[in-house]
């Protein structure tokens, strides 16, 4: 039986009727058929540009398996992470809070403790208690154990994601370019190797162990250019010190293979029974050092060819829910943890190698960054079962958004106080409602908040310095006076915070109401 909801423009009417579609009489049979709720997969990419990829206009990179998902769905042109950096925006959209109201979200170390405390209701644990089988593969970036620090990495982790909802985890703690370099799965380091016990410290190197800084010549053609001078792994020097870890030590040109596989078992093993799977991607997140497959297939260096890998992974999960038959009832939502970011620590030759493309497309800023780029983010929503294919929504969205949304399609019942930032905006996620958000709130890495409209952004004021002082080259967007920009002019060129002081005041109001809840 087919539902055809598509021309529904309102959020009632579709609810209303996929609710009713919980029990469809098969006229013919004359007997009462379940429809399965769809799977969801969401596929979180790490660092990768408004620009980046070919279908919202990269050059010098081709990402036919992206194209595809988007040719089959909806492509969103304004979305918003919650924050310019990875932890906060994942924190923000695994629990439907702000990460900008809770301290300890900003981007955390490999040793931290577990972010998300296991009393928060998770996006998880709404998918585990609507009936679905939960995974997360890749990237975690959230902490893990009970206390920073304190982790024994040579045992079961005293608190993992299973305390957070998931019911399958095969990830990586923090990033690649931070210790400790294993991946864990169900909470234990991966292939544990018992003759060569992991020791961390974000503190102090352990005597004898090599550095980045101390031996150089140790390191492998990719230098730091800016931190990452610690541990070396691989010939690769990371942020932090370790020991140990022996056959358990991921190889950097193996990550995108390893999780995409694990990705697919998990799909596979549940593929008769609804699932959620958080697909984190490490790609294309620094050190770049993709498979050999993709090593100097772009024109752009290691950071052309790790989107490369980004998009074979992704083909990869497309071609598995073909194979299984499962892409008609799958939601797949693919995005970005936030902006852009070119030269992020290493010597990779991103920016020489760039030759036109542009990263944040025509947005000023990149990571990190209060100006658009930072957190706008490519964003694609496939479920041919309830999307009709090749359209491109231009409506104003937050990730914040997401928990509460996909709550409302499994029919989750949140307890009271959950997902507190997180409204239901499911039709625009479906592309059946076109009503912008009224506003979104943006965190930029030095935490200065920003709000915007369609129309119009404010930017808090701040007397930080306008340009990154630690490393990359990036606009930080700060500046001692009010900022307001008109978006119809998307570039953020000119302050117009003089020319219409009620406008202004209008932004402020609207942010200050905002942070209050
Ligand atoms: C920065 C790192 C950068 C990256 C970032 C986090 C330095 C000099 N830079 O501190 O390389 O790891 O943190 O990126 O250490 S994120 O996408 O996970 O937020
Ligand atoms: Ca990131």
């Amino acid at each position: 039986m087919k539902i055809q909801l598509l021309t529904f423009s309102l959020l009632s009417p579709i609810v209303y009727n996929w609710a009713c579609g919980a029990a469809l009489a098969d006229n013919n049979k004359n007997e009462v058929v379940e429809p399965q709720l769809p799977n969801v997969i969401i596929i979180y990419a790490d660092d990768l540009g408004y620009g980046d990829l070919q279908c919202y206009g990269a050059k010098n990179v081709e990402t036919p398996n992206v194209n595809r998902l988007a040719d089959e769905g909806l492509r969103f042109t304004n979305v918003h992470a919650v924050a310019a950096t990875s932890t906060p925006s994942r924190y923000s959209l695994l629990t439907g809070e702000y990460a900008w109201r809770k301290k300890g979200t900003d981007v955390a170390a490999g040793n931290a403790g577990m972010i998300i405390r296991p009393e928060q209701y998770t996006m998880a644990d709404m998918f585990k208690h609507s009936g679905y089988v939960t995974g997360a593969v890749g990237k975690w970036h959230l902490g893990l154990g009970d206390k920073t620090g304190e982790q024994d990495w040579n045992a079961p982790l005293s608190a993992s994601l299973d305390d957070l909802g998931f019911d399958y985890h095969y990830i990586m703690a923090a990033t690649a370019d931070r210790v400790p370099c294993v991946f864990i799965e169900n909470g234990q380091v991966a292939g544990y190797d018992p003759t060569a016990p992991i020791e961390v410290s974000y503190k102090q190197n352990f005597p004898g162990e090599p550095t980045g800084k101390d031996n150089p010549e140790l390191l492998y053609n990719l230098k730091p250019s800016h931190g990452h001078d610690m541990s070396i792994v691989n010939g690769i020097s990371r942020i932090g010190y370790m020991k140990g870890g022996g056959k358990a030590l991921w190889k950097d040109e193996n990550i995108a293979d390893s999780i995409t596989l694990h990705a697919i078992d998990f799909i596979s093993q549940h593929q008769n029974e609804p699932f959620f799977l958080y697909f984190a991607t490490n790609d294309v997140h620094v050190p770049r050092f993709p498979h050999e497959r993709f090593r100097g297939k772009s024109s752009m260096g290691l950071r052309g060819d790790a989107i490369l890998q980004f998009d074979w992974s992704v083909g990869q999960i497309m071609k598995a829910l073909d194979r299984l038959g499962l892409s008609g009832n799958t939601l797949v939502i693919l995005s970005s943890d936030n902006g852009p970011v070119v030269d992020d620590g290493y010597d990779d030759q991103a920016e020489e190698l760039l030759n036109g493309h542009r990263p944040s497309g025509p947005l000023r800023g990149y990571k990190y960054s209060a100006f658009e780029g930072g957190t706008t983010v490519p964003a694609i929503v496939r479920w041919p079962k309830m999307i009709q294919k090749g359209n491109v929504s231009d409506v104003l969205m937050s990730q914040i958004d997401w928990m509460a949304s996909l709550g409302e399609l499994i029919h989750a019942r949140l307890p009271k106080g959950s997902a507190p930032d997180s409204w239901n905006r499911l039709s625009n996620l479906l592309g059946m409602d076109n009503t912008d958000r009224p506003w979104v709130i943006e965190f930029a890495a030095n935490h200065v908040l920003s709000i915007r409209t369609k129309d119009w952004k404010y930017i808090e004021p701040n007397d930080g310095p306008r340009m990154i002082t630690w490393g990359p080259k990036i606009e930080t967007g700060n500046d001692s006076i009010p900022q307001l920009y008109e978006m119809k002019k998307v570039s953020e060129q000119e302050n117009v915070a003089a020319q219409y002081p009620e406008k202004l005041f209008e932004m402020q109001t609207l942010l200050r109401r905002a942070k209050l809840g």
